[in-house]
Formats: C-alpha cells, structure tokens, sequence
C-alpha cells in the first residue's frame, strides 16, 4: 500500500491536468473551439463551405483579452495535421484583417479528417486550441 501512494498521488495530479484543460478548451457549438486562460480568450473556427485537398483552407481566429479588447498576437501560429496519419504538420500563414482578428489559410494535402490548431506564446502563457474539419 505505501508502495501504492506515490502511484495514486500522481495520477491524481495528472486527472487534475487533464480536467483543467478540457476546463480551459471547449468546443463551441457549430463551428470552432475557444481557449481562456490567464486573461487570454483565444477562439478558432473554419470560414470555408467546403474544404479540399491541395487547396488553401481558411480558419477565422480572435485573440481578445478578458475584457473584449483585441491583443496583438505577434506568435499566433497555425499549423493542420491529421491525427494518426504521417502527414506531418503543416504551417499556415496568418494575417491581421481586424484589431485581435486574425485570417489564417494552410493546405491540406490530401482529402480526410484533419484538425486545424491555433497557438501562441504570450506573456509566458502557451495557448493553443484546435478545432476538427473534414477535406473533400
Ligand atoms: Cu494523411
């Protein structure tokens, strides 16, 4: 049993990290997903009717802090992988079409069910979310 404690102690912690950060992530309904931590509340979600292979796919990304005003996010990235393949990651390209209202495309190179992240690292804090989409 004494053998047992540590063992228990840290799947206790590791339960708590988990928790938290399904607490911190959460999907929205329709489209997107929505990240708020440490003053931050970063959200992403698909702006395209269709997505298609070797064809840039388009995600709508905010970053705002947590009174609504936009944050300049000099290291938001954005990368699309497909989980469980050897795809690899795929960088985006970002820009800033609003104050704290970012436009970011990637090319999914083949047709499936891929997730879109959206990262950054600000003032100490790592931030990412993703969201799912499907490729024709
Ligand atoms: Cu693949």
């Amino acid at each position: 049993m004494k053998r047992l404690l540590p063992l228990l102690l840290l799947c206790g912690a590791l339960a708590q990290l988990i928790y938290i950060r399904i607490d911190r992530e959460q999907a929205l309904a329709g489209n997107g997903a929505r990240y708020r931590d440490a003053g931050f509340d970063l959200r992403i979600a698909a702006d395209f009717e269709e997505a298609r292979s070797m064809e840039p796919s388009a995600f709508r990304i905010e970053l705002k802090d947590d009174t609504g005003a936009p944050v300049d996010g000099t290291s938001l990235r954005l990368s699309i992988t497909m989980p469980g393949m050897l795809c690899g990651t795929i960088p985006g390209e970002i820009a800033e079409i609003a104050p704290g209202v970012y436009r970011a495309t990637a090319i999914p190179v083949m047709a499936g069910s891929w997730q879109a992240r959206a990262s950054l690292g600000l003032a100490g804090v790592e931030a990412r979310v993703s969201t799912d989409f499907e490729v024709k």
